[in-house]
């Protein structure tokens, strides 16, 4: 089924946050945010900006009723700055007034002095000096300490991943109306309305009964608006609660990637033991994990660091341990693989280690040490499902022989143009990581004519969850697609909702919608055996007609649906599900934290331009595991999208802070995404065929970010060519592999005669600070 927002979305009619026509007397938001990384606030004056043209008012900390902390697991994190600043971008003061141009003009009278102190952006820097967040976790499996003497070979490396800058179409956003008595209803562009409900609660001091947060859509979320789409909400509803008129601010994206954090950039160290014949006898990891200044997710995505660390690999002996460490960045947040796709570089990098040194591929490993059935994971968990399947499909499916083949010979032709192949097979747990957040509700609503309204606490942010969700509905109620209508999520509607997040949104609010379905289904079948005088347990609807047995009967969906309100027999349902079978033992880090994991192997295939430091992805193969997929076409966007994106984590997106906290990679001037020329020029996707069974909807698995981890396939790629041209070279891990970084790769002498790093830095600072 084509996805349901196709035709709005293509014609420009979709409704984002800055579409919503708004109501007369709206006022305008805009953020002053501090311009330096640390220090305590001297000084600060906001009269000068207060009596600028048309401006209504200007918010400080002192305007706050509630508490000033929107910090979700940990209140570590003001909403606007008291005494201290801890990042470049902080939120200082809100300016309203009656102009967007206004509001923002009035921002540069603001004056804001402040005592500087210590800038951290390292994180091994601020682990050193006690910086945490939280205390390191570790989890560990068998007897690492031990295991060493059992190992013929043994490598120890350091390996950097950055961070990456979510760039959702749709910048943040919100705005907020008042109603009676004080409420506010609050539109935003979030993938939780809940935990926009709930900070907007601690900030203003209401209920949360008096606050209605309501999403249509988000253009893109990737983690980005999982926690840190509450900042905007809670400043615009703050100002609606003190004015009691609406307020509206959608950033700008160089406010948006100021002040927003990003992907954890993580710096680790291992340790890898192998036996002869290749396997992985231990593996030893500790990662540094810069988490910016305030906890927001670090804590649960140091988590599914852990969890990810040995990707999909069984390791009898493994221990990992990880830091969270507090910098002056802003929080870095939620995006798209949660922490697992740093932890899974780790591991391949490893992998490629002990792959170099012993003058083989990386393959050879890969292959030797593949998660076979009922192989236990360092958390306890056993994989159920065919952990090693894609990798065979994949290997005989795109003829790997061949394409090595077919590389080599290339390589031995070109002196200047070398091409690097790369296998990465994937393991990722689906579930959310905290066990509380495993559930969902659905409230379905038949009306009279037959048309049906669902509500649930998904997040419709271009992924297809809608779509998918029509799917469940239709399907459970044998009726067609077209009479069932998504409707917007809305914190009054569907209460204390789990974020749009782990990929678990269609499972979660799929299985809640199939159930209140089906307790509909059961109640319209009692109303049409009575009409028809026949056994409840004969009837079935099919295409929306009543049958009994094989035989189709006089009574269709729309007279079976009248004659229930008729009998006075409830039309609505109101479902909740708890995914079952989850739980995890924080005190021994053991347990069942995941209904399943998702599979898959990609194989990448790159040219490297080795004077130029250019390169192109020729193609990615890849088998991946969707099990029985209700979607494919949705499913293929997700694969595909994911995969872009994570090569453009791996290869080309550098988020660049310089020492003073200050963002310089600051606008898509100085900060590069993947664009159509820089997509693979072949991407051929192959969903595994499998009969196995497992708890996804409609035994769909879900695919929401799973493949993003291909792109890490591009990185090792990329350095198996450099390494034809160079052979022996072992660069550092440090991603992304920028073309800058890979010429300075390929002549590192040449670099070091012209200073290259050195000459960058005063050419930045020259750059006028925003
Ligand atoms: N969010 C969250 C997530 O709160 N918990 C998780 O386990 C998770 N995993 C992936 C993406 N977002
Ligand atoms: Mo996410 S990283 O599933 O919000």
């Amino acid at each position: 089924m084509k996805n349901i927002d196709a035709y709005t979305h293509t014609r420009g009619e979709s409704i984002y946050l800055d579409d919503i026509p708004e109501i007369a007397g709206t006022l305008y938001a805009a953020c002053f945010d501090s311009p330096l990384a640390h220090g305590n606030i001297k000084y600060l004056d906001t009269s000068a900006a207060a009596s600028s043209e048309g401006v209504v008012r200007v918010l400080t900390f002192r305007d706050i009723p509630g508490i000033n902390q929107i910090g979700g697991i940990i209140a570590d994190e003001e909403l606007l700055a008291a005494h201290q600043v801890h990042f470049c971008g902080m939120p200082v003061a809100l300016v309203i007034a009656t102009t967007v141009q206004q509001a923002r003009a009035a921002l540069k009278k603001i004056r804001l002095e402040v005592d500087p102190l210590p800038v951290i952006t390292d994180p091994r820097v601020a682990a050193g000096k006690g910086e945490l967040i939280v205390p390191p976790r570790s989890f560990s499996m068998g007897d690492c300490s031990a295991a060493w003497r059992d190992c013929d070979f043994i490598y120890e490396g350091q390996a950097n991943s950055n961070g990456q800058e979510h760039l959702y179409i749709e910048t943040q956003g919100a705005y907020a109306i008042p109603g009676e008595n004080g409420v506010i209803k609050i539109y935003s562009s979030t993938q939780s309305p809940t935990a926009v409900q709930r900070a907007i609660s601690k900030v203003t001091g209401l209920p949360m009964h008096m606050l209605e947060v309501e999403v249509t859509r988000l253009g893109g979320g990737f983690g980005g608006k999982e926690d840190q789409a509450n900042t905007w909400a809670a400043l615009c509803a703050l100002a609606t609660n003190i004015l009691k008129r609406p307020v509206k601010y959608a950033l700008s994206r160089m406010e948006d990637m100021r002040m927003t954090g990003k992907r954890h950039p993580y710096s680790s160290d291992f340790k890898i033991g192998l036996s002869k014949a290749l396997k992985i006898i231990a593996y030893d990891v500790t990662f540094y994990q810069n988490a910016g200044a305030a906890a927001d997710l670090s804590p649960a995505i140091m988590e599914r660091t852990l969890f990810h660390c040995t990707n999909t690999y069984f390791v009898p002996n493994a221990r990992a341990t990880v830091y969270s460490c507090r910098t002056n960045l802003p929080p870095n947040t939620a995006f798209r693989g949660f922490g697992g796709p740093q932890g899974m570089f780790v591991m391949e990098c490893a992998i490629a280690t002990a792959a170099e040194h012993l003058g083989i591929t990386a393959a050879a490993i890969q292959h030797a040490n593949l998660l076979q059935t009922g192989d236990e994971l360092l958390y306890g968990q056993k994989v159920l499902s065919e952990a090693s399947a894609c990798w065979e499909k994949a290997v005989t499916h795109y003829q790997l022989d061949q394409i090595n083949k077919e590389v080599s010979a290339f390589n031995n032709q070109h002196r200047l143009q070398k091409k690097g192949v790369a296998l990465m097979p994937i393991c990722f747990g689906i579930s959310f990581t905290n066990t509380t957040m495993n559930q969902a509700r659905a409230l379905v609503h038949i009306y009279t004519d037959g048309s049906v309204l669902v509500n649930t606490g998904a997040i419709e942010m271009g992924q297809g969850v809608n779509t998918r969700i029509v799917q469940v509905a239709a399907q459970t109620l044998g009726i067609l697609p077209g009479r069932i209508k998504i409707n917007s999520t809305n914190t009054s509607r569907i209460a204390n909702t789990s974020p749009s997040a782990a990929s678990a949104t269609a499972d979660l609010n799929g299985h809640a919608t199939r159930i209140a379905c089906n307790t509909l289904l059961n109640r319209l079948k009692t109303v049409a055996a009575a009409a028809l005088n026949v056994e409840v347990e004969v009837i079935t609807i099919r295409e929306e007609r009543v049958y009994v047995g094989d035989s189709m009967s006089l009574l269709d969906w729309t007279q079976l649906v009248l004659a229930t309100y008729n009998q006075r027999v409830s039309l609505s349902e109101h479902a909740h599900y708890a995914t079952p079978g989850l739980h995890f033992n924080k005190a021994l880090e053991k347990g069942h934290p995941f209904a399943y994991h998702v599979f898959g192997t990609a194989i990448t295939t790159v040219t490297v331009d080795c004077l130029r430091g250019t390169y192109e992805v020729d193609a990615v193969r890849l088998v991946h595991d969707a099990g029985n997929s209700m979607n494919p076409l949705i499913d293929l966007g997700q694969v595909e999208g994911g995969l872009v994106q994570g090569i453009g984590w791996m290869t080309m997106e550098e988020v660049v802070y310089d020492a003073e906290g200050k963002l310089r990679s600051n606008a898509l001037s100085t900060y590069k995404v993947p664009d159509i020329y820089s997509v693979p020029k072949i991407i051929e996707v192959k969903f595994l065929e499998t009969a196995q069974d497992n708890p996804g909807i409609l035994r769909s698995k879900a695919v929401g970010e799973p493949p993003l981890m291909y792109g890490i396939g591009t990185y090792f790629a990329i350095r198996n060519a450099l390494r034809h041209f160079k052979p022996g070279t072992r660069p550092a891990f440090d991603a992304p592999m920028t073309p800058e970084k890979l010429l300075i790769n390929l002549y590192p002498e040449e670099a070091a005669a012209l200073d290259i790093r050195q000459q960058e830095i005063p050419g930045l600072q020259m750059l006028p600070a925003t």
